[in-house]
């Protein structure tokens, strides 16, 4: 009888102490650079260069260094409105389209060197890192592929050119953590004074995957950006939109930087197979560079959070661009748009009315990965399913009849991308009413609906490639409807 006690005690405890294992990662997952990456969700991008002092977009590479001379430049400024913002970096232009470089870079005299800012002797890159330094926040640069200036463009010596500048940046600037890699190319250019038109075959020319070794090399955590990554996809438009759709998934092995891929940019691909999350890039005002006549066209503080919904509410990294001005400092209305958008941000999230309320789904994995994993409070836990279970319902209660108009929504995206479908609803008034459609969600989707007095929110995930993985929920009563 005690041995037959003792074995059925075994058995118990066996059941009971049985670990569950995790679910296995599906498809591709983020690497850490991204994992890390991700994270950031917003930060600040500064076209800054020649172009301010001529009033132009484009500048054609002819530019005499001497009107580079901002009269009180101050990248502290920018670093500490970028900060109080709540961006968490700068990626700034180290060189644009007409190649003037603002270091002095060694293999062009195009550049600040020969300016008569500081005599010369000034460095805005070596400036700018140590206030993102000081302000804690992330330094990346921007070296554009085409260069107006050099004579060498459209041969195999302008790589060579190109690498040499990359490895400068690389090697002098501390940690970098994004490099962006950007597509366009007018053809015609000054070119060392030939000033005519160059075409080059985009797919081949700039042999990116040699380009893209440096950098791994160089930077092991620096994400590169382009229209095809590696790392992470231009989202196909400069306008702000991030697609409701949004895959971090990607074929890229056939893309490449200013090929014709925007119309597809901005899903991405549900059976890709690389890691590749959208970057939304978008300028506070009409231009990129800074021009006066467009001191009264700054987005208001609305505007940007309809950005801010439209890009990190849909799953997608936020690059606003805030031209410095010809002093060298961010502009009063830019600041003052920045800084109020950042106010209407905390009010828009600071009534979260879900966390730690009790949650029931319909179905569970098991220990450790209960419903009350999506509003612990905790991004390292998540709410699964078993293997087979590739949909499920989450309910969340309120306790009270509660006005909500706001859903936060996130994957564990370490496990990779799932959720294809969902929608969301609200216990009122005694019956369940539809709020939201969605289909996809990552690292985050952020969706608004009209306010809804209700005692219990539902999300249900009809449809996921496998066993949902669901990190987070939060549910907000925004200000306003
Ligand atoms: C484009 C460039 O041509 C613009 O001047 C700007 O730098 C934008 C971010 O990327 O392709």
């Amino acid at each position: 009888m005690k041995k037959l006690l003792s074995l059925f005690s075994v058995i118990i405890c066996l059941s009971a102490c049985a670990q569950i294992t995790p679910p296995a990662p599906f498809g591709p997952v983020p690497s850490e650079r991204q994992q890390a990456w991700h994270e950031l969700e917003y930060y600040m991008f500064a076209h800054f260069t020649v172009n301010t002092f001529t009033d132009k977009e484009w500048g054609y590479g002819d530019e005499k260094e001497s009107v580079f001379n901002p009269s009180e430049l101050d990248c502290r400024q920018w670093a500490k409105v970028a900060k109080e913002a709540g961006m968490k970096g700068i990626i700034i232009t180290a060189k644009h389209h007409d190649g003037f470089c603002l270091w002095p870079s060694e293999f062009t005299e195009h550049s600040v060197k020969n300016s008569v800012w500081k005599d010369g002797k000034g460095d805005v890159l070596k400036e700018l890192k140590q206030a993102c330094d000081e302000y804690g926040l992330k330094f990346g640069v921007y070296l554009s592929p085409w260069d107006r200036n050099s004579a060498v463009y459209g041969t195999p010596e302008y790589l060579v050119y190109y690498r040499n500048q990359l490895r400068e940046l690389l090697t002098k600037y501390g940690d970098i953590y994004e490099v962006w890699f950007d597509g366009a190319n007018g053809g015609d250019g000054f070119y060392g004074g030939k000033r005519e038109v160059r075409k080059i075959d985009n797919r081949t020319f700039y042999d990116w995957a040699n380009t893209h070794k440096i950098v791994r090399e160089l930077q092991p955590m620096a994400m590169m950006f382009s229209d095809a990554g590696p790392d992470t996809r231009w989202v196909g438009n400069e306008s702000g939109m991030g697609s409701l759709t949004n895959w971090c998934l990607l074929n890229k092995d056939e893309m490449y930087p200013g090929g014709n891929f925007a119309s597809m940019l901005g899903e991405g691909n549900e059976d890709g197979n690389y890691w590749v999350p959208a970057e939304v890039d978008v300028s506070i005002r009409p231009g990129w560079f800074f021009h006066a006549k467009q001191d009264s066209l700054v987005r208001t503080p609305e505007n940007l959070m309809e950005l801010y919904y439209s890009s990190v509410g849909r799953n997608s990294n936020l690059l606003l661009n805030v031209p410095p001005d010809r002093r060298g400092l961010l502009h009063e209305n830019d600041v003052k748009s920045l800084l109020a958008f950042s106010e209407l941000r905390k009010k828009e999230f600071e009534n979260e009315v879900a966390k730690g309320k009790k949650v029931t789904v319909s179905a569970s994995r098991g220990k450790g990965y209960e419903g009350s994993r999506v509003n612990d409070g905790n991004p390292e836990t998540y709410w699964a399913t078993k293997d087979e279970d590739k949909s499920g319902e989450i309910i969340i209660d309120l306790g009270t009849e509660t006005e909500v108009n706001r859903i936060l929504l996130q994957e564990y995206i370490k496990l990779g991308q799932r959720v294809q479908e969902f929608k969301v609803e609200a216990f009122a008034d005694g019956v369940w009413k539809h709020l939201i459609d969605g289909t996809t969600i990552g690292h985050k989707v952020i969706r608004k609906f009209p306010v809804e007095k209700a005692t219990k929110i539902k999300v249900i995930i009809n449809k996921s490639k496998a066993c949902p993985v669901i990190s987070n929920i939060e549910l907000f009563r925004a200000p306003g409807n």
